[in-house]
């Protein structure tokens, strides 16, 4: 086992297991610190960001595509660039077992959602995958998040399903929306996407079970500098913002170069790219 393998010995083993991992403080503080700044200042000539905090009460009724207006400013920042560059590219690779990969964008993508709801649980709908299930390939890809404010419980962190990627893995292709519904046929994945199951706080509390796999929805929350790694077969939905203050994220999707061709080759491409 090589140093770097041993550093991560744990969380290799977990990424296999569950398909998310979170590094606190992988990316390197001064990077941080750049690409946080370059956030706020995109966000200050739209009047949000002033003397040092947020202005977005106002913005709490705003239509869905008000928050998507804020995010498109953040595009192309290069300090936005330097963050996924160092330590992820590495962790990217070893998860892949050292295969080459490609980024299915130019440019890391931001992730931003306004403050949008005054009471949080975990969604029904919007779950799907970027990528179809592909025939014989095991994992696809890695999808990196991290975040460019701070993102707390409730704060609209992306949810995935921890454990759903290894489900229906065969030698077939299958769409994001036909996994859905082949997923719809087991009672966990029956009562997570429909809008008459309550206590929907349990999908974070408890693990549950298809067969023998476990899965648990997990929400991702945390500091500018932590990085979560996604297995790009796994389950996830966008998620409602009850906190004061806007969700920015930043995310980028690492495929595996042997399956360019499945991902991009045809008609039937998915990937959000
Ligand atoms: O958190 C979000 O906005 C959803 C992200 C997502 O679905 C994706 O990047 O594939």
């Amino acid at each position: 086992m090589n140093s770097f393998d041993r550093e991560y010995e744990g969380q290799l083993a977990a990424f296999r297991d569950r398909g998310v991992i979170r590094l606190e403080g992988l990316i390197p503080p001064e990077k941080v610190e750049a690409a946080v700044n370059a956030a706020r200042d995109r966000m200050s000539p739209a009047g949000i960001w002033e003397d040092g905090g947020w202005l977005v009460d106002h913005l709490r009724q705003a239509p869905i595509n008000e928050g998507a207006k804020f995010g498109r400013k953040l595009k192309g920042a290069p300090e936005f660039d330097e963050l996924v560059v160092g330590e992820i590219p590495n962790v990217v690779a070893r998860l892949l077992d050292d295969r080459p990969t490609f980024c299915g964008m130019a440019v890391p993508q931001p992730l931003f959602t306004l403050p949008n709801a005054d009471s949080w649980e975990v969604p029904h709908n919007v779950w799907h995958l970027d990528v179809p299930r592909l025939p014989d390939c095991g994992i696809p890809g890695v999808q990196i998040f991290t975040f460019l404010e701070t993102v707390a419980p409730t704060g609209g962190g992306t949810l995935v399903v921890a454990g759903s990627h290894r489900l229906l893995n065969g030698n077939e292709r299958i769409s994001s929306k036909n996994v859905k519904r082949r997923l719809k046929d087991e009672p966990y994945f029956r009562d997570l996407m429909s809008a008459d199951t309550p206590n929907r706080q349990r999908f974070i509390d408890e693990v549950g079970h298809c067969g023998d796999v476990e899965l648990q929805v997990v929400e991702m929350h945390g500091e500018p500098g932590d990085v979560y790694f996604v297995d790009l077969r796994v389950l996830h939905t966008p998620a409602p913002n009850a906190t004061p203050v806007p969700r920015i994220m930043l995310t980028r999707r690492f495929f595996l170069e042997s399956q360019r061709e499945a991902i991009y080759g045809d008609d039937n491409r998915e990937t959000m790219s």
